[in-house]
């Protein structure tokens, strides 16, 4: 029996030292220390025995119980540590290798014309405001010196949210909205960027949803020479001094004189084009001195104080300034056209 026993012992030892698998050694485990295992069989015999040998099997039998399960447990540190020693080289992260670029994105090309003329508005001591983009009919047009029925109504065809309720125009009626705050005192120096609605067909240079930056001024002794200065300050920054500029008479019923500027084809450099429609000339601008009824509706006394304001197309100056063909790429937001105006690529 003592000789079994050692004979179990050694099999059991050599099988957990030519194992590798982790699965494999607790089929060991339960082959030679379970229930229904060899030892278990030996010590079972024991009732066999004389009183004397069954302690000193009974050692035995333990004994050799220990050493195997000594064994399988040192194999099982050893096996579990290698698999953890294995994952960890397979993780391993190189962390001398370069990274991926990270696409980075940038400022569209009209936000970017609209911070700028911000920018230039705001170095002149002009202050920057908003107003609502749905608007009241009142302030789109009656404040405006544009009442029902106006004939001139028809040049900014309109979308109706009820009889009284519109998507706003023009940024104009910002210029109402501010000068009835002001409650007719003091000076306003304001511009007012904003998005616009309008019944317009679609083509190069008309769009039914565009940008509007209004501009006004009211103080007293506000002359239509400070509007001529003004504009043309902004055009030669914009643009550059060897761009020509020419202002021509024009009217809105909110201005009195009215003018409209154009700016000289870039496409074309002024021989005709379709973006220029044939002219050599593309509409930046409508101005004019703020007419003394608009004054008074919203509260200034127009014996002591005048204005003048403007309405600029941010779209249309972008087009001018970098050579936009069509005003419709602003709007389908094509990468190959947005990536132009990257700074990092
Ligand atoms: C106006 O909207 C006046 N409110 C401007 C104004 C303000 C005049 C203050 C006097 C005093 P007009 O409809 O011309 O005017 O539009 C002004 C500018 O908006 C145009 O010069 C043009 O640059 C731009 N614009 C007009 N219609 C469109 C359109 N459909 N798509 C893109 N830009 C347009």
């Amino acid at each position: 029996m003592q000789e079994r026993l050692k004979e179990l012992q050694e099999e059991a030892i050599q099988k957990v030292e030519q194992t590798d698998s982790l699965k494999e050694l607790n089929d060991i485990r339960v082959a030679y220390l379970g229930k229904k295992g060899p030892i278990t069989e030996v010590l079972r015999g024991m009732g066999k025995l004389s009183a004397e040998e069954r302690p000193i099997m009974g050692a035995l039998a333990n004994e050799v119980r220990e050493a195997i399960s000594n064994k399988i447990e040192a194999k099982q540190n050893e096996l579990e540590e290698a698999a953890v020693n294995e994952k960890l080289a397979s993780e391993t992260i190189d962390v001398t290798l370069p990274g991926r670029p990270v696409r980075v994105g940038n400022h569209h090309p009209l936000t970017r014309i609209i911070e700028e003329i911000e920018d230039l508005f705001i170095g002149m001591g002009y202050r920057v405001v908003e107003g609502p983009e749905v608007e009241q009919d009142y302030y789109n047009f009656e404040a405006l010196n544009l009442p029902k029925g106006h004939p001139a109504r028809d040049m900014q065809d309109s979308f109706y949210i009820t009889e009284e309720i519109l998507m706003r125009t023009h940024t104009s009626p910002v210029q109402a909205r501010t000068m009835e705050k002001h409650d007719g005192k003091g000076p306003i120096k304001i511009i007012c960027p904003g998005k616009v609605y309008r019944r317009d067909n679609d083509d190069a240079t008309h769009s039914h949803q565009f940008m509007q930056i209004e501009g006004l001024v009211v103080g007293e002794n506000i002359r239509m020479s400070d509007l001529k200065g003004t504009l043309e300050v902004f055009a030669k920054k914009m643009f550059g001094e060897d761009r020509d500029i020419r202002l021509r008479p024009s009217f809105f019923p909110f201005t009195e004189p009215s003018v409209e500027m154009d700016i000289s084809c870039k496409i074309c450099h002024g021989h005709g084009c379709s973006v220029c429609k044939q002219t050599g000339w593309i509409e930046i601008l409508g101005a004019g001195m703020v007419h003394p009824n608009v004054l008074e509706m919203a509260g200034y006394d127009s014996k002591k104080y005048t204005g003048f304001a403007f309405g600029m197309g941010p779209e249309r100056i972008a087009m001018l300034k970098y050579g936009i063909d069509d005003i419709r790429h602003f709007y389908t937001n094509d990468v190959r056209f947005l990536k132009q105006f990257s700074k990092h690529e």
